[in-house]
């Protein structure tokens, strides 16, 4: 039986709710499953290419919902699930017991594991590490900046490899072996380790380049990399190096912007009581209280230091 799986791409939570949902089906539908995967991303205009439904039975989990009459299995737990209020109303009127939605839920892999356990007498218990890591990496609730930076554990390894591998064959892949192997087996076998290894390097890189440029005045951290070419950097860096940071600003150019990176340090316990958000949309950029962005063009990279120098002085008030 042919079954086509569609899972958030480049996404811990969607790989892992991949291989539950396989798991699930596996033990508790049917053992003739034959599994296709297909990573999805969000973009602008249509989310689901015409003929994607292409399985006997056709699922989407850790991601958008469509209306589609091919669609059988539907897991999700994001706050925005539905593309259009006509999706919202679609779902609402179904009465199949086979889409399932909680935003409540930390990941969608613990999301279908409940379901799983409660509806379909599934049993989970060999899935609990893979579960318990994507609530961590979805919710961005790692213990602290030492884990999330150094990357030592199996589930953060995995999570690196799943986020920045260039190959699309790679996910597939992994959720095949997720769906019956512990994190630690996955991310030891050679072409993961291979993958992991560069993909590293080039993390190391970025942490080497921030140490050079970051300086900590007065609780926050600003650093300037618009000279380095440096495409992106994992944003916990700054508080790996200067735990006392509460703040962090950092300005970057790439080929299509230059960015003013406001950011809140998640492992100090000191009250922040600034919205990011707002500061940020007074320039024309925006983001959440805790995490904000400002972009430019790419020429203005004198206005981009100008400002984050200014967004810098302006966090530092606070501890003064
Ligand atoms: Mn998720």
């Amino acid at each position: 039986m042919k079954v086509r799986v569609c899972f958030h791409n480049q996404c811990f939570d969607g790989t892992a709710s991949a291989a539950v949902f396989s798991r699930l089906f596996l033990e508790r539908i049917s053992q003739k499953a034959e599994f296709h995967y297909t990573g999805l991303a969000h973009r602008a205009g249509q989310l689901f290419d015409e003929g994607l439904f292409d399985g006997e039975e056709n699922a989407i989990v850790d991601f958008k919902y469509s209306s589609s009459p091919q669609l059988t299995w539907w897991f999700d737990h994001h706050q925005s699930a539905f593309l259009t209020e006509e999706d919202a109303e679609h779902f609402k009127k179904y009465t199949g017991g086979r889409k399932f939605y909680d935003p409540t839920y930390r990941s969608c892999a613990g999301w279908i594991a409940h379901i799983g356990e409660t509806q379909f007498g599934f049993q989970t218990e060999s899935l609990k590490e893979l579960i318990h890591w994507a609530d961590i990496i979805d919710g961005a609730q790692y213990p602290d900046a030492k884990s999330a930076v150094e990357m030592k554990e199996p589930a953060i390894r995995l999570g690196l490899v799943i986020e920045a591998s260039p190959s699309p064959e790679v996910i597939p892949r992994l959720i095949r072996e997720l769906t019956f192997r512990s994190l630690s087996e996955v991310a030891a076998l050679p072409y993961i380790a291979e993958s992991f290894d560069q993909l590293f390097a080039e993390h190391q890189r970025a942490a080497e380049i921030l140490r050079s440029r970051a300086a900590l005045d007065s609780r926050v951290v600003y650093f300037d990399i618009s000279e380095e070419s440096l495409e992106t950097y994992n944003k916990f860096i700054p508080y790996y190096l200067f735990p006392q940071a509460v703040y962090c600003v950092g300005v970057s150019v790439s080929k299509d912007r230059a960015k003013i990176a406001v950011g809140t340090n998640p492992w100090n316990p000191t009250r922040k009581t600034r919205n990011l958000a707002t500061i940020c949309e007074r320039h024309g950029g925006g983001g959440h209280a805790k995490v904000a962005a400002i972009s430019l063009p790419p020429a203005e990279r004198a206005e981009a230091q100008r400002l984050g120098l200014e967004i810098a002085e302006l966090l530092r008030r606070d501890f003064r």
